[in-house]
C-alpha cells in the first residue's frame, strides 16, 4: 500500500530528474523517498502544476489580472488577452480608493500600479513586457510582426509609453479630471496621505504639480506637446500603412489604442479630427475590433467616460491653444 501511495505520487509530480531520483531511492530505500519529498516542496508544486497541465492538455493553468477599468496600461493588456482569446481571472483595483497600495499588493507589484498579471503563481509586471510575455507565451495568434524591421518599430512605439507617452496622459488625465474627483473624494489631509504613499518619488511630483495647478501645470504643457509630436509621427506613418508597424495589426497598434481612446474620452479627438485624418482612420480601425469591444468598449463604465468628457471637456480651449501654438 505505502509503495503504491509512492508511486502515484511519483506519477502526479512528472518531473523527470526528480523522479526519477525517488524511483531509485523508492527501490533503495523507502524512507529517502519521503526524506526527498519533504525538503523540496517549491519543485514538486512545480512539478505538480507542469504535469496537471500536460494532462488537462491546456497551455495554461491560470491567469490572473489585477487591473482597473479604466487605466490605458490595463486596458492595453486586455485586449492582448481577448486577441489571443484567453481566459483570465480578474482582480480589479479601484485606484481612487487606495487599493493599489495595500501591502498584499505591493508585494505582486512594488511600484503599486496596474497591471499585473499572475501567471499560475507568477508575478508578471509592466504593461510593455506583459505584452511580450503573453505573446512569447501564446504564440498562436501572433501579434508581433516577424519581419525584424517592422519588429524593430513595434518595439519603437511601444517604447514611446515608457519613453514618457504614459507619464504625459496621466498629467493630462490628473490635471484636468483626476484632480477633481481625488479633490471631491478627500480632505486635504487625505490627498496629501495618498500622494505620500506613491513609492516613486517622481510620479508623486507630477501628481502633486498637476492636481494643484491643473491645466497651468508647466508639466501639462510638455505632455500636450509630447502628444503633439507623436500624433504628427503617427500620422505621418499612417499615410503609408495600415497599422502603425506595418501591415500587421501588432502590439504597437494595441499599446497605443487606449491612449487615443482616453484623449478621445477626455473631449481632446480635435487632437486628430481636424488635421490627421490617417490617425483618424486608424482609430476607427482599431475600435471595430473585437478585442476593443471586449477590453475597453464593454468593460468600462459609461459613468466614467462621461466624468472624464465633462472636464476634459472644460480644459479642452486651454489644451488646443498650447496645440495651436505649437502648430
Ligand atoms: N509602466 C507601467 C505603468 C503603470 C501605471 O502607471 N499604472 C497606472 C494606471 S495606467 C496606475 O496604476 N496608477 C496608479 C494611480 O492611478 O494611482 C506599466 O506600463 O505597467
Amino acid at each position: 500500500m505505502k509503495f503504491l501511495i509512492e508511486f502515484y505520487v511519483i506519477s502526479l509530480i512528472g518531473n523527470k530528474p526528480l523522479s526519477d531520483a525517488i524511483v531509485i531511492s523508492l527501490r533503495l530505500l523507502n524512507r529517502l523517498t519521503l526524506l526527498i519529498v519533504l525538503t523540496k516542496p517549491k519543485c514538486l508544486l512545480r512539478s505538480f502544476i507542469e504535469n496537471k497541465r500536460q494532462r488537462n492538455g491546456k497551455t495554461h493553468l491560470m491567469l490572473e489580472l489585477y487591473h482597473s477599468d479604466i487605466s490605458p496600461c490595463a486596458q492595453k493588456v486586455r485586449i492582448i488577452l481577448a486577441e489571443k482569446g484567453l481566459t483570465w481571472t480578474s482582480h480589479e483595483l479601484d485606484l481612487q480608493a487606495g487599493d493599489q497600495f495595500k501591502p498584499e499588493y505591493a508585494k505582486l507589484n512594488p511600484k503599486s500600479v496596474v497591471p499585473t498579471l499572475v501567471h499560475d503563481g507568477e508575478p508578471i509586471i509592466e504593461s510593455t513586457i506583459i505584452a511580450e510575455y503573453l505573446d512569447d507565451v501564446f504564440p498562436e495568434i501572433a501579434l508581433r510582426p516577424k519581419d525584424p524591421v517592422e519588429l524593430a518599430r513595434m518595439r519603437w512605439w511601444a517604447k514611446q509609453l515608457d519613453d514618457g507617452a504614459h507619464m504625459s496622459i496621466g498629467m493630462i488625465s490628473f490635471g484636468t479630471t483626476r484632480r477633481h474627483q481625488l479633490k471631491s473624494k478627500m480632505t486635504l489631509k487625505e490627498l496629501e496621505n495618498h500622494l505620500n504613499n506613491i513609492p516613486n518619488e517622481n510620479t508623486r511630483h507630477w501628481q502633486r504639480q498637476v492636481i494643484e495647478q491643473g491645466v497651468k501645470a508647466p508639466l501639462l504643457s510638455g505632455a500636450v506637446k509630447l502628444y503633439f509630436g507623436h500624433l504628427q509621427q503617427m500620422n505621418d506613418v499612417l499615410s503609408n500603412s495600415t497599422w502603425l508597424a506595418g501591415e500587421t495589426f501588432s502590439l504597437a497598434d494595441i499599446a497605443w489604442a487606449p491612449y487615443i481612446t482616453r484623449l478621445d474620452w477626455l473631449g481632446m479627438g480635435g487632437m486628430w479630427t481636424d488635421n490627421r485624418p490617417a490617425v483618424a482612420n486608424w482609430y476607427i480601425n482599431v475600435q471595430a475590433r473585437d478585442s476593443y469591444r471586449m477590453a475597453i468598449t464593454d468593460f468600462v463604465p459609461p459613468k466614467e467616460i462621461t466624468i472624464l468628457r465633462k472636464y476634459g471637456g472644460l480644459a479642452w480651449q486651454k489644451i488646443k491653444a498650447m496645440l495651436d501654438a505649437l502648430e
